[in-house]
């Protein structure tokens, strides 16, 4: 369970709010409207639990100088809520204070409650007991789930009123959200699906908030709820009803990662593509899913098999970085769409058909003018008249022309600098390479059963194999099913060749012990989770201990009913002898078998830096290395500087990991990635798939782990690990993800920022070329002409700079004699 620690309060932050005063926010068929001004909202998702509070000011920052105006997050009932009725608000889950700081740089907050989240979070973020509850059937017309989803809900609104938080009261809250693309699944329920969506609008309406409220992915989703596009590309969603405007609530900036999947890229050039087509085609509020990824902490990855890294490919990395070029090609495209608002927001809209995919749009309002010259053909770049000036189109993009005769932007053409990062080793470490670290160890205790048959600490026993969940509540990933066997001295399966033990489960993980020796370990792979297990084992006469021990990787989250799909050992467990054709078979589904839940060292929360371990002894001589359940702690000094941190757990299998007591989240390094389906080149035309532009093939599927500088302190960290499959902790290391390589290739007539990051200069301009430069970053090369004085230009104003700023035209970096466009490629090391 992800209880995490209280941290201080901030009330200088609480002071800092300020006193607003109440907005009034409706909507037309164009957009939505404050105080009656219709608005262009550019939001973007950021998941408080997926960072620290002590991220969130950088991380909403970093949003509004991206250009946006809007944040967005969802409600995570699960971790509010872990327990019936005991609730959580501290530390990353302190809403309020999320909400409360992004009020405080001036943006706006969308608040979409659900409650259920999808998210890739566990379970979808709806509780676990909830599920426990007998005669509850989850998102459909059940009085059971809608008293629970009520008190949760009804909790919420009451705690963002009681703040003044919604924009009716004068806090930054403009829409609300209640369900959550209930549309893909209401089939599945009939009326009873049309009922509970009517039950949930009147549930919305009832608070009275003063705010419009959402519905995404739901067509018919009954008036005044208004429903939202999802997806890669909305510029052809029209909403189904009359009078409310086309808005897209996740557009999404990448895709997330499973263990054993490779890493997902979406470009910038094809982001800033759907951006634009959006609003070329009338779209007036944009979210991207996500603008900030993060982390999975604890065990809220959901899946089966989210990793533990969020990433998500978005403009800001999993750890707060700028994502570049991505973060800056939409910070472009975002200023220039602000810039038009009055018009796109009021203007008379037309569009022209060129053929082959090509379009023309033109908004018109009290004599002004923009357009937006669109090609969705990917293979081909288009040349048009247009009012009498030829425009060149790059296959799939769109140029924004402001007043129709100049082209501002075009997504297709990016002129933010590209940073390369790069993993550098703790540097308070004196220099000594590679930092070892001391480790001390412990044995994780194997559940077994006593003389007298009982097993210590279990919580149930039935004559029935049980579905995990509803033993664990998700309290754990671990469950032990423990039974035993009395072979006679003449039973039939002795006299056969060869005996196995045969375990159908739901997954994901399974360890065997017969008589208190493994026998050996399985995991759900390619997407299969559920699996038989079967092994060979030799029998004694007399009575035979078989202990099951499974392990769940983060639960459903997606799909109709997703809520009943079983985990743990669910299907049969049998003795199987085999003699030539003959087989004897010794069922043991419905022994009697004990369960208990967890593993002993969690119970003594030896990842705590509280007294209660620390009178557990550790050995500190003759180290573990490829051996299973094992706990291993050390010490460490925080690395120097600013620079975000992750741990390299390269060596090691499958675990959780703690600094300071304070979870990581799973690790399982050893779980590689496909071998198959990466790209050298990534090519941005063409619609987005999950599947394109991978990379990672065959490397570890996660090996970094961000630790939040917030966890550390200057000398004395503590970090511990649990290994379950055997593992080797002598290479991990301590780095900072900074950035190593700085690239730009920007077009004449930009502006090009090039800067470092972490208080680190340009140390190094390895290639600087202005004219028709060839290649990309980190194989540039000259092409046909260009001109000799760049180089000593850059040179004379980047090197030993943190940042540099460069006009990119020839009065500054000389004439080129080329006819084309000029560019200017430069790499730099930071
Ligand atoms: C894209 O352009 C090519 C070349 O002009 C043309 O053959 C093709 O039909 C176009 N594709 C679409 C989808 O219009
Ligand atoms: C799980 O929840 C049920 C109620 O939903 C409760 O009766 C049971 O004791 C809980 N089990 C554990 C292991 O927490
Ligand atoms: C196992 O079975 C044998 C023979 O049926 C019996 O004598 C013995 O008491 C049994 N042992 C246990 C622990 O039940
Ligand atoms: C079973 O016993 C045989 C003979 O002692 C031994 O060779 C074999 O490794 C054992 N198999 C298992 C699965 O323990
Ligand atoms: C509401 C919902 O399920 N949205 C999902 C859309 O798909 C993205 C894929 O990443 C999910 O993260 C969202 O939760």
């Amino acid at each position: 369970m992800t209880i995490s620690r209280i941290v201080l309060f901030s009330f200088a932050l609480l002071l800092s709010f300020c006193l607003c005063s109440a907005v009034q926010v409706s909507y037309d068929e164009r957009a939505l409207t404050i105080d009656g001004e219709r608005r262009i909202i550019l939001s973007g998702s950021i998941h408080y639990p997926r960072s620290t509070p002590e991220m969130w000011p950088d991380l909403v920052q970093k949003s509004k100088d991206g250009g946006l105006n809007a944040i967005e997050t969802y409600v995570f009932w699960n971790v509010h809520e872990p327990l019936y009725r005991q609730y959580n608000f501290e530390g990353n889950l302190d809403l309020v204070r999320f909400i409360k700081t992004i009020q405080s740089q001036g943006l706006y907050a969308i608040l979409r409650i659900g409650p259920y989240v999808c998210a890739e979070w566990n379970y979808g973020g709806l509780p676990v007991w909830l599920h426990n509850i007998p005669d509850v059937k989850f998102r459909t017309n059940n009085k059971v789930f809608e008293d629970e989803m009520k008190t949760f809900v009804t909790m919420i609104v009451e705690m963002m009123k009681h703040e003044n938080l919604f924009a009716s009261q004068g806090g930054p809250i403009i829409l609300a959200q209640i369900e959550n693309e209930y549309g893909n699944i209401m089939w599945k329920f009939g009326s009873d699906g049309v009922d509970y969506m009517d039950w949930c609008a009147q549930l919305a309406l009832s608070y009275d908030t003063g705010v419009p409220w959402i519905m995404c992915q739901q067509d018919n989703a009954p008036a005044p709820m208004i429903s939202t596009c999802n997806g890669y590309y909305c510029d052809q969603y029209y909403p189904k009803r009359k009078g409310i405007p086309k808005m897209w609530t996740e557009n999404w900036t990448g895709w997330f990662k499973n263990w054993g999947s490779q890493d997902p890229h979406r470009t910038a050039r094809d982001v800033a593509f759907a951006v634009a087509r959006f609003f070329q085609f009338g779209g007036t509020l944009q979210n991207y899913y996500m603008y900030h990824g993060g982390t999975n902490f604890g065990r809220t990855s959901g899946g089966p098999y989210i990793t533990t890294s969020y990433d998500y490919d978005a403009p800001l990395d999993e750890y707060g970085n700028l994502n570049q070029p991505k973060w800056g090609h939409l910070q472009k495209l975002h200023f220039v769409l602000r810039s038009m608002e009055k018009v796109l927001t009021n203007g008379f809209q037309r569009t022209v058909d060129y053929g082959n995919m090509v379009s023309v749009t033109t908004y018109n309002y009290e004599g002004k003018e923009v357009c937006f010259l669109g090609n969705a053909n990917q293979s081909s770049d288009a040349t048009i008249n247009f009012q009498n000036t030829m425009f060149t189109i790059p296959a799939w993009s769109v140029s924004i022309l402001p007043d129709c005769y100049n082209e501002v932007y075009n997504t297709a053409k990016v002129n933010s600098q590209q940073s390369i990062m790069i993993k550098s080793p703790n540097e308070a470490d004196d220099g000594e390479e590679p930092y070892q670290l001391q480790w001390n160890w412990r044995s994780e205790h194997f559940a077994h059963r006593k003389k007298d048959g009982t097993v210590d600490g279990s919580s149930l026993i039935a004559n029935a194999l049980l579905e995990q969940k509803s033993v664990t509540n998700d309290t754990s990933d671990y469950l032990w099913y423990i039974t035993s066997v009395n072979i006679s001295q003449n039973d039939p399966i002795l006299t056969t060749e060869q005996i196995t033990i045969q375990v159908s489960t739901s997954g994901h993980v399974l360890h065997a012990f017969i008589n208190g020796k493994h026998i050996g370990t399985q995991f759900a792979q390619n997407g299969q989770y559920s699996f038989t297990f079967e092994r060979k084992l030799n029998l004694t006469i007399g009575v035979n201990d078989i202990v099951l021990l499974s392990a769940t990787v983060g639960l459903a989250n997606y799909g109709p009913e997703y809520e009943d799909i079983p985990v743990g050992i669910t299907g049969s467990v049998q003795l199987v002898g085999t003699k030539s054709n003959q087989k004897v078979i010794i069922d043991l589904s419905k022994n009697q078998w004990i369960y208990k839940v967890g593993l002993a060292g969690y119970e003594k929360q030896l990842y705590a830096q509280t007294p209660k371990s620390a009178s557990y002894v550790w050995h500190d001589i003759g180290l573990p290395t490829s051996r299973m359940f094992v706990w291993y702690k050390s010490t460490f000094p925080a690395p120097l500087g600013t620079d975000p941190v992750v741990v390299d757990l390269m060596g090691l299998g499958k675990g959780e990991a703690w600094v300071n007591g304070q979870s990581l989240g799973r690790y399982w390094p050893k779980f590689e990635a496909n071998e198959d389906g990466c790209s050298y080149s990534c090519d941005y035309r063409g619609a987005y798939g999950s599947n394109k532009c991978l990379t990672n093939c065959g490397k570890p599927t996660q090996r970094w782990y961000h630790i939040p500088r917030s966890f550390l302190k200057a000398d004395n960290n503590e970090i511990v690990l649990f290994e379950e499959f055997g593992g080797n902790p002598w290479n991990v290391q301590f780095q900072t993800v900074t950035i190593g390589t700085a690239c730009a290739d920007a077009y004449e007539g930009n502006t090009l920022e090039l800067s470092c990051q972490g208080g680190r200069v340009i140390s190094d301009v390895k290639f600087v070329s202005f004219g028709l430069p060839q290649g990309s970053c980190g194989s540039f090369s000259v092409g046909r002409c260009e001109s000799p004085k760049a180089y000593a230009y850059v040179m004379n104003i980047c090197l030993g700079k943190v940042r540099c700023s460069i006009p990119v035209n020839e009065l500054t970096l000389g004439p080129t004699g080329c006819k084309e466009t000029n560019r200017l490629a430069i790499e730099a090391v930071c």
